[in-house]
């Protein structure tokens, strides 16, 4: 190791992710403490860290999007991002995730994490990033860090490598023994723990630690097998070497441990990330971007500040990028750079061009996206990564209290929609409604709460209104006829409709089987535009569908009858003739996929069956193992809430989609309830 403390290795970017509460915002405070880039580390109860600062998080005491800052460690910058553990904003952690260097999965020994654990090590492992197990509060650790990682294992695919053991003393930690270096540390609150000798049993237990840590290691590498075989101690550089090629190749997820709350660990941590974690060029291969082409960044985060105006946070990848570049995506021109700043939260600072393997915020890049590609060269580069948004789970209609505020209420939602593409909105035009979709309640807590606070725009929300329609079952012939004598000109329609029920999904038929002209043919497209009057309000409230409507016969007048009275007509017949037709409520029915950890299937079942779900049947989930898919036909009114079940069914993670199939009759008390709100509504 014959650099470790000298020569800088170029800038960094790691993100700081894993479980819900499992303190990441505590361990990135614990780092810009320890590297200097704020006196006193704050902590998330008093509201006093440098992530989280947004009113949202602070107020819920949780992360709701990424926070991106940059400290420099010996020499070199290094930017984090602490994404937020929430299922619900997970598209921030997923953004991010594909220009980064390595990840630090930050977590307790918690068995109802796993499931959490689990998920966040998948989008890694299939974006090929490597990853260090930060191994968290073990100030209140009850069991064995072997145990620990027996619990956890599971959620790794490769495994869980733990290279430094705890010290006991009296059931508490009160340090560690780095099994790669081989030395013993004393942890001290908030300072650089105290190397220490090592005695006794704690030596022996080192060294079968250490052995076990060699054997996976020598798993992949031949030559450190021979040498465990043969009782060979093999050289310090050698293990670091292998430690760091595992890391990367992502064979094995090396685990260190601490306490962040207490800046325990934090060096060892950054030193492993100096040492072991790739940097920009790997990156950039791995993202195919060549050394010696166009200057290339791709943005992670964009916010809207309020007083800086619109930020993309983005990595420079080759390159270097300064004020006044203009940048491309693939699609279109991206803008002017308009300033660079480095972050530390939500404080900005302006500084110079940003070069290769630089994580900084752009200023004004108007068209540019989260996920964008972004080049400086007139030939746009190739995207290096795309992540899709999960589709929405859970909606609400909103509308703005004030109706002055309708037009900001659309520009604002826009821009939280640029901030976060997992939030969707879209204008039922039935309803008049605006529905925004989101992964969840909280997800859109704090949407509303960003209207009000950011943009001061009060809200009503509302549970969106269900598409009903309704439908006849009996057929009928009905007259519709419209007369009107008031002085000089009259008016006058006559029309006998034949109205028949359709089957399902049939929509809507007109006909025309008029003989004689006893309706002239002029006038038929006006019936027709009655008729079509009539049924946009059935008699149960709603749009009437699936239904024939045949012209059979009529009478007209030669000077009264207009247009305007054979609309009047139609629009009569069939609005006399629909209550006599057994009408029927019908309401939309989705096919709903449920994916599921197993063991949690029993449950969901029976969620959908207490929904009027019908089962169809369940599958392996494909390239998860360990998961379910359960299928279903469900209502779209059992669907408004069905996430809050399914999470708390599957500690967190079980998810659905859903896509409309047909619509279904409804009939007895929740039909009743149904049209009886309607009518109150109207
Ligand atoms: N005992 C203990 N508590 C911790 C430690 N790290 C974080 N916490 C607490 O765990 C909670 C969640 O921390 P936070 O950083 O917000 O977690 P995040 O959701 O992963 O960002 C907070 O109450 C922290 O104070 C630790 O090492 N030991
Ligand atoms: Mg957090």
């Amino acid at each position: 190791m014959g650099d470790q403390e000298g020569g800088t290795r170029g800038p960094r970017c790691i993100a700081l992710v894993g479980p819900f509460q499992s303190g990441k915002t505590t361990l990135l405070e614990a780092i810009l403490a320890r590297t200097g880039a704020i006196q006193r580390q704050g902590t998330v109860e008093a509201g006093t860290t440098v992530g989280d600062a947004s009113k949202e998080a602070r107020h819920h005491k949780m992360s709701v999007e990424v926070t991106v800052a940059t400290t420099t460690f010996m020499g070199d910058s290094y930017t984090f991002i602490d994404c937020p553990g929430s299922v619900e904003f997970v598209h921030d952690m997923r953004a991010a995730l594909p220009a980064i260097d390595a990840a630090v999965v930050v977590c307790e020994a918690d068995e109802r994490k796993v499931a959490q654990l689990q998920l966040v090590m998948r989008e890694l492992e299939d974006l090929k990033i490597p990853r260090f197990l930060f191994l968290n509060k073990i100030d209140k650790a009850d069991k064995q860090v072997r145990e620990s990682l027996k619990l956890l294992q599971p959620a790794s695919r490769v495994p869980l490598l733990l290279r430094q053991i705890p010290i006991w003393k009296n059931e508490i930690i009160t340090g560690f023994v780095d099994l790669a270096l081989e030395r013993a540390f004393v942890y001290k609150e908030h300072a650089a723990s105290e190397v220490i000798n090592l005695e006794g049993d704690e030596l022996n237990s080192e060294k079968d630690a250490r052995f076990s840590m060699l054997e996976t290691l020598a798993d992949h590498d031949d030559e450190l097998m021979e040498q465990l075989l043969a009782d060979i101690p093999p050289p310090r550089d050698r293990v670091f070497d292998d430690l760091a090629k595992e890391l990367r190749d992502g064979l094995v997820v090396p685990v260190l441990i601490g306490v962040a709350t207490r800046t325990n660990g934090v060096l060892r941590l950054l030193k492993a990330l100096r040492h072991e974690a790739p940097g920009i060029a790997a990156t950039a291969k791995r993202l195919g971007v060549k050394p010696n082409g166009d200057a290339v960044a791709t943005v992670l985060k964009t916010f809207h500040t309020t007083h800086g105006g619109k930020l993309s946070v983005a990595r420079v990848l080759n390159g270097q990028i300064g004020d006044g570049v203009t940048l491309n995506s693939p699609s279109e021109e991206a803008g002017r750079v308009s300033g660079v700043a480095k972050m530390v939260g939500q404080s900005t600072e302006k500084r110079g061009p940003a070069a290769a393997g630089e994580t900084v915020a752009f200023g004004k890049l108007d068209h540019a996206r989260t996920g964008d590609t972004l080049s400086a060269g007139k030939q746009p580069h190739p995207a290096v990564a795309e992540v899709k948004p999960y589709p929405g789970v859970l909606a609400i209609a909103i509308s703005a209290k004030e109706r002055k505020d309708d037009v900001k209420l659309g520009l604002a939602l826009n821009k939280l929609i640029e901030e976060d593409p997992s939030l969707t909105m879209f204008h039922n035009p039935e309803t008049h409604e605006m529905v925004v979709w989101g992964q969840g309640e909280m997800h859109l807590r704090v949407a509303t709460e960003r209207l009000a606070d950011r943009f001061g725009i009060a809200i009503e929300r509302r549970r969106p209104t269900v598409g009903y329609r309704e439908t006849i079952k009996k057929p009928i012939q009905q007259r519709g006829r419209h007369k009107k004598q008031s002085g000089g000109h009259g008016q006058f329609g006559d029309v006998v409709l034949d109205i028949k029920p359709l089957p399902r999904n049939a929509g809507f038929v007109f006909e025309e089987k008029i003989t004689g002209g006893v309706v002239p043919r002029n006038y038929i497209p006006s019936v027709e535009e009655g008729v079509i009057d009539a049924l946009k309000h059935g008699p149960l409230g709603f749009p009437v569908v699936d239904v024939a409507v045949a012209l059979i016969d009529g009478s007209y007048h030669a000077v009264d009858s207009s247009d305007m009275a054979f609309r009047i007509a139609g629009r009569l017949g069939i609005s006399e003739a629909l209550p006599q037709c057994q009408p029927v409520l019908l309401e939309p029915i989705h096919m709903v996929e449920i994916a599921c950890p197993s063991d949690a299937s029993a449950k969901i079942n029976a969620i959908l069956s207490g929904r009027r779900g019908q089962i169809l049947g369940f599958d392996t989930r494909a390239g998860w193992e360990g998961w379910d898919v359960v299928r279903a036909m469900m209502p779209e009114t059992e669907i408004g809430d069905l996430i809050i079940e399914v999470r708390s069914a599957t500690a967190g993670v079980g998810s659905f989609t859903f896509k409309f199939d047909h619509m279904a009759e409804l009939t007895g008390k929740p039909a009743e309830q149904i049209v009886a709100a309607k009518r109150a509504a109207e």
